[in-house]
């Protein structure tokens, strides 16, 4: 097992000398201290704003940022630089993308998504469906918590535009065959909308192979900091498509009662951005690479195995909830313990020092689906080893003797 990963890396955060046993990455990752430098380094020496300065920091400034998108490119296998947009995160970046894809759409056209959503992927549909009258519709996971090609295929028809999916569950760590769901909908003309927040920090991901009009994910879970995101989308519907939110550095010639507009990605990054955080992660981006995504990958899988077989021989009284093929899924557990509420669970681990989530997890429909209020969480990342799992599952039993009948 890999666990000379997590023992190579942990010394690059600083919390971790304390002892905690980090299992949230799924809310927000920890920052290595290249991170926090890079931040502090623009702050402290080039501190100026970027795209107008013709002084030497204000060069420098702009550089730095620039040099992030051509990194970001890479990162998720864009073509094009300019098809990297900055946002402030996942939540922004689909909410951006369903104000643009709102020029495609007209009263009683067809949105598909799915009952996994993350709120993020769900609310800006809503508000569209409330707006201009379109229809949502929704795959809805199997008995064994899976989705496919097949149900896609019975809900599409010929009003159906758009395709929004996550790649990776918040709360179950299941990915869903976006590859697959994504050629069916290009074969029906459908735009595919994925949300990465959860798959770009633990994997490799390419966005042309997965099939990606467009692909929003944040800095934070993946290392970076709060405060920025990314939204790809392809080139073309970029450039067919007019800007939603207007202001200073997207535009090209200002009359007082028209425009005409920067060429993309500026035509949708009005105002001064989150240059900091676009430069941290930049530092997260080369700190994940220096790794290896598919090393980090094996590293969780090999922990997460381990982890679901700690569960299942030492825990009998927890349910997992999620698809009980363990392959589709990685480095998230969602469970519950009998007779113990998942926040009393959340807070008796903390006891423990070990940090877990408990809630809805901005997935209500799920948990609705599943018919509990909330689930206690633990999510794995990088700098994860075997010990944080054994904190866990000893926690676990300890809560369960205290709740005992
Ligand atoms: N999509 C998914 C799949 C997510 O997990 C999250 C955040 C978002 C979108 C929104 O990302 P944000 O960076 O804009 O907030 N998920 C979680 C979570 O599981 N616990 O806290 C935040």
């Amino acid at each position: 097992m890999s666990a000379s990963l997590a023992d190579k890396v942990r010394k690059d955060f600083p919390i971790l000398s304390t002892g905690l046993a980090y299992l949230d990455s799924g809310a927000t990752a920890l920052k290595p201290q290249v991170v926090i430098d890079a931040i502090t380094k623009y702050y402290t020496d080039y501190p100026a704003n970027v795209h107008r300065g013709i002084y030497k920091i204000s060069d420098q400034a702009s550089i730095e940022f620039e040099r992030v998108r051509g990194l970001v490119q890479r990162f998720i296998g864009a073509e094009h630089e300019e098809e990297i947009i900055f946002t402030s995160g996942t939540t922004h970046g689909l909410n951006l993308v369903s104000l643009l894809l709102e020029q495609k759409l007209k009263k009683g056209d067809e949105v598909i998504a799915t009952n996994i959503e993350h709120h993020a992927n769900l609310i800006p549909w809503q508000l569209m469906s409330q707006w201009i009258g379109i229809e949502l519709k929704f795959l809805i996971v199997n008995e064994d918590d899976k989705l496919t090609v097949e149900q896609l295929e019975k809900l599409i028809t010929p009003k159906t535009k758009i395709l929004s999916i996550t790649q990776t569950s918040n709360v179950s760590g299941y990915s869903p065959p976006v590859k697959e769901l994504a050629t069916t909908a290009h074969e029906h003309g459908m735009i595919v909308v994925v949300d990465g927040a959860q798959s770009v920090p633990h994997k490799p991901v390419d966005v042309v192979d997965l099939g990606a009009d467009f692909f929003a994910f944040s800095g934070h879970k993946m290392c970076g900091p709060t405060g920025v995101g990314v939204l790809y989308g392809k080139k073309e519907l970029l450039e067919e498509l007019e800007p939603v939110i207007g202001g200073g550095s997207m535009i090209d010639e200002v009359e007082l009662t028209s425009a005409t507009w920067a060429p993309v990605p500026e035509k949708f990054e009005p105002g001064t951005p989150n240059i900091a955080g676009v430069i941290g992660l930049g530092a997260a981006i080369e700190y994940l690479t220096a790794i290896g995504m598919e090393n980090i990958q094996k590293h969780e899988r090999e922990l997460f195995n381990y982890a679901i077989a700690e569960f299942q021989t030492k825990l009998p009284g927890v349910t997992i909830y999620g698809p009980t093929d363990m392959s589709s899924r990685c480095s998230i557990i969602s469970f519950a313990a009998k007779n113990v509420h998942p926040h009393d669970m959340a807070s008796i681990l903390d006891q423990e020092n070990v940090a877990v989530r408990a809630g809805h997890h901005c997935a209500q429909p799920l948990m609705k689906h599943w018919g509990v209020p909330s689930t206690t969480r633990a999510s794995l990342y990088l700098y994860n080893n075997e010990n944080d799992v054994d904190m866990l599952v000893n926690g676990i039993i300890k809560a369960q003797e205290l709740f005992a009948e």
